[in-house]
């Protein structure tokens, strides 16, 4: 069994697809160990795209992440981490297929409604943040 961070970020919420989201992953099988909605706080959001620190998009998207309030979800099944974002689709709605999250209900490549864990040193690094 594997575990994984998913966030519904806050275009998810304001576009009132979360249940929506939540289903499409019950229905694939994952099991939902904990979940909570909240509005990040700045060192949280900096903790969690830390990587993307020099990116010239980093404030910008900084600045999204905390703009509203997202639902976190740590969930598990097997082989989440690959399944889940073939689920959620490619980063950019425009190039995700129709039938993925992202490809649904996306509209930017920032604004991409959610996020997912791209692998288990980062699932861990990322649960540690918001499940610790
Ligand atoms: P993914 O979330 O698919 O793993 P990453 O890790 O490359 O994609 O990017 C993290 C987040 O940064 C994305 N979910 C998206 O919100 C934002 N992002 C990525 N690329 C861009 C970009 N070129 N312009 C603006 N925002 C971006």
């Amino acid at each position: 069994m594997e575990r994984t961070l998913f966030i519904i970020k806050p275009d998810g919420v304001e576009r009132k697809v979360v249940g929506e989201v939540i289903r499409r992953i019950e229905k694939e099988g994952f099991q939902i160990l904990q979940m909570k909605m909240l509005r990040m706080t700045k060192q949280e959001a900096e903790r969690l795209y830390a990587i993307h620190r020099d990116k010239e998009f980093y404030s910008s998207l900084i600045e999204f992440i905390l703009s509203g309030s997202v639902v976190l979800l740590l969930l598990e099944r097997q082989e989440a981490i690959s399944k889940l974002r073939e689920l959620a689709g490619k980063t950019n709605p425009a190039e995700a297929g129709k039938g993925t999250i992202r490809g649904d209900f996306g509209t930017t490549i920032q604004n991409n409604i959610v996020h997912a864990s791209d692998s288990i040193e980062t699932a861990e690094r990322e649960i540690t943040i918001f499940f610790p």
